[in-house]
C-alpha cells in the first residue's frame, strides 16, 4: 500500500489547515502527545486565522518518528477511537525536524532565531528533572549537572536556558516558553527550573533580568488520551484511509486545552480550536485534571496491573477498581481542589468513566503505570497531606502508593505478573537499592525503605501513620491480593488515625 506523503496526500481527510513554510514554533517531544494535541490544535487554528506558525518538531531522542515524518514529507495521520466509530484524520504543521540527542546546538539555534516566538514542550513529567523531595532542579541528577557545567545539553530545561542565553546574547526578541505536560503549574515550575539552572551556571544578572521582562510561561493544562501506536494503529488506518502511515496516533475523541493568555510574541488564534479555553483559571484546571483524570488513572493501572487487567477499560469496570476510584474522588481528590469558576465536578466526573471505558481506544495499564515515581509526585501528595492534617488517613492514596511498589518494586517473593513487569519505572534499581540499603527482610520494611527514601516529598512521609498504612496494604496485596487490599481500603474509609 502506497505511503502517506504529499503526492498522495488525502485533503478530504485533512484536519485544520497546513502550515506555511515559514516556522514560528519549536516543539520539543514529538511523541504521541504533542501530535494528537497541540498540533491539531494549531491547524485549526490556522484554517481559522493563517499565519507563520510552521513548527519545527525535535524528538527528543528517537529517530524513528523524525525519519518517519520526513519521509511523509511532515505528514501523518490520527486514528480517532470512540465507542461510535473509527475515523482518520491527517495533520500538517511540521516544517522542519531535529533530533535533540544528535544536535543538541540546532535546538539552541532554533530557540534563539527570532522569527521562532514559541516553544513547546512535552516530555513528561520526567523530562523536567525535579527532586522528588523538594520539587527543585535536581542539581544532583549527572544529566543536569554536565548541563550546568556547559557541557552541550541533554536536559530539556538545559536546551531552554541555553537556547534562551543565545536568544539574550544575539537578538533579546520576546519568546513564549509554553509546556504542555502533566506537571502542576507547569508554566511557573519551567520558569523557575530554567532560573535555578541558570543560577548554578553562573549567568549574569541581565540574562535573568531579560528573562523576566521578555519571556513569558503561560501555564496550561492538557487532556486527551492517546496511547502508544501499535501494528493495529497502522492497520486501521491502512483499512479506513488507504494509505501506509509508519507513525500514526490513535486518541480519544476528546480533547480539552486550556491556556492562559501570556504571550510574549504572539500566537497561533488556537481559541478557534476545538476544546481550547483561555482562561485566568488554567491552575485550578490544571489541578482538577491532574488528579480526578490523572490521579484515577494511576489507581486504576495499578489495581488493574495487579489483577491481571491488561488495559484501563478493563480495569476500570471492575466493580472493586470502580469503588476505590469513586472513593479516592470523591473522599479524597474532590475536596482537595478549589475548583473554577462554573465547574460541574459530577458531570466532569460523569465524563471520565465514560473516557475510562472506551474499549475502542484499549489504553494499555502499563502504559499508564509507567513512570509512577514522578507522575505520583503530581498527584497523590497534596490530597494526601491535607487529610492527613485533619488527621484522617486518606486510604485511597495509601493504596495508590502501596500498589505502585508492589508494581514496580514487588517485596521478596511477590510476583505481580507481566503488566506489571511491563511498567517503564525509571527508578527501578534505585528502589531497589533503597531496599537492599535498608537491609529490608519484611513487607513493612520493604516499603518502609522507599517511603522513607527520598522518592516522596518531605511533607508527605513526615507522617509516619501514612507511610506505614502504604507498608499495610502492601502488605494485604503480597498475602491476600489485591482485592482484599482494595476492600480494607474502602471499608476503613476517611478513618481518623
Ligand atoms: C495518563 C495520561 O500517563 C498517564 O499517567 O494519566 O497520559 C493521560 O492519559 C493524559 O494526561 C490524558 O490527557
Amino acid at each position: 500500500m502506497e505511503q502517506l506523503s504529499r503526492k498522495n496526500f488525502p485533503h478530504e481527510l485533512q484536519v485544520g489547515a497546513s502550515a506555511p513554510a515559514e516556522t514560528g514554533i519549536v516543539h520539543i517531544g514529538l511523541a504521541q502527545f504533542h501530535r494528537a494535541h497541540a498540533a491539531v490544535a494549531t491547524a485549526q487554528a490556522l484554517e481559522a486565522e493563517p499565519g507563520p506558525w510552521g513548527i519545527v518538531g525535535v524528538a527528543s531522542h528517537n529517530h524513528k518518528i523524525v525519519d518517519a515524518m520526513q519521509k511523509q514529507d511532515g505528514l501523518y495521520s490520527i486514528l480517532q477511537l470512540t465507542p461510535h466509530g473509527e475515523s482518520v484524520q491527517v495533520v500538517d504543521v511540521h516544517r522542519k525536524f531535529l533530533v535533540a540527542a544528535d544536535d543538541p546546538q540546532a535546538v539552541i539555534d532554533a530557540i534563539a532565531q527570532p522569527q521562532h516566538k514559541i516553544v513547546t514542550i512535552t516530555v513528561s513529567e520526567h523530562g523536567y528533572h525535579k527532586d522528588p523531595r523538594t520539587g527543585d532542579l535536581n542539581l544532583e541528577d549527572p544529566e543536569v549537572k554536565d548541563d550546568v557545567a556547559g557541557n552541550p545539553p541533554v536536559t530539556t530545561i538545559g536546551l531552554i536556558a541555553r537556547g534562551l542565553e543565545k536568544r539574550f546574547k544575539e537578538s533579546g526578541a520576546p519568546i513564549t516558553i509554553l509546556s504542555c505536560d502533566n506537571v502542576q503549574s507547569a508554566g511557573t515550575q519551567t520558569h523557575m527550573l530554567v532560573l535555578q539552572f541558570l543560577k548554578a551556571a553562573g549567568a549574569p544578572d541581565e540574562l535573568t533580568q531579560w528573562i523576566e521582562k521578555s519571556v513569558t510561561f503561560p501555564n496550561s493544562m492538557v487532556d486527551r488520551i492517546v496511547p502508544g501506536t501499535t501494528d493495529a494503529t497502522r492497520e486501521a488506518v491502512e483499512r479506513i484511509a488507504g494509505f501506509h502511515d509508519d507513525v500514526p496516533v490513535p486518541a480519544e475523541e476528546f480533547t480539552m486545552w486550556v491556556i492562559e493568555d501570556k504571550f510574549a510574541a504572539g500566537r497561533p488564534a488556537w481559541e478557534h480550536a476545538t476544546g481550547v479555553i483561555f482562561s485566568d483559571e488554567v491552575e485550578k484546571y490544571e489541578v482538577v485534571k491532574l488528579r480526578l483524570l490523572n490521579g484515577s488513572h494511576s489507581l486504576i493501572s495499578y489495581l488493574g496491573g495487579l489483577d491481571g487487567r491488561d488495559t484501563i477499560p478493563a480495569s476500570r469496570t471492575q466493580p472493586f477498581v470502580e469503588e476505590c476510584v469513586r472513593n479516592a474522588l470523591y473522599d479524597e481528590y474532590l475536596p482537595s481542589i478549589d475548583l473554577p469558576h462554573g465547574f460541574d465536578p459530577d458531570a466532569y466526573i460523569a465524563q471520565l468513566f465514560e473516557r475510562w471505558t472506551n474499549f475502542s481506544l484499549g489504553d494499555k495499564t502499563a502504559r499508564v503505570g509507567s513512570d509512577g515515581s514522578v507522575k505520583l509526585l503530581q498527584r497523590i501528595p497534596e490530597p494526601s497531606i491535607r487529610l492527613l492534617k485533619q488527621g484522617i488517613m486518606p486510604q485511597q492514596m495509601a493504596l495508590t502508593a502501596a500498589a505502585w511498589i508492589c508494581c514496580v518494586c514487588p517485596p521478596a517473593g511477590f510476583a505481580p505478573g507481566a503488566i506489571a513487569d511491563a511498567m517503564v519505572e525509571p527508578k527501578r534499581d534505585a528502589l531497589r537499592a533503597a531496599v537492599e540499603a535498608a537491609g529490608a527482610q519484611t513487607t513493612r520494611d520493604h516499603v518502609m525503605a522507599i517511603m522513607r527514601g527520598g522518592f516522596f516529598p518531605d511533607d508527605l512521609v513526615q507522617y509516619d501513620a501514612f507511610n506505614e498504612r502504604v507498608a499495610e496494604l502492601a502488605d494485604i496485596i503480597v498475602t491476600k491480593g489485591v482485592r482484599s487490599a482494595a476492600a480494607e481500603a474502602c471499608r476503613t474509609r476517611l478513618a481518623k488515625f
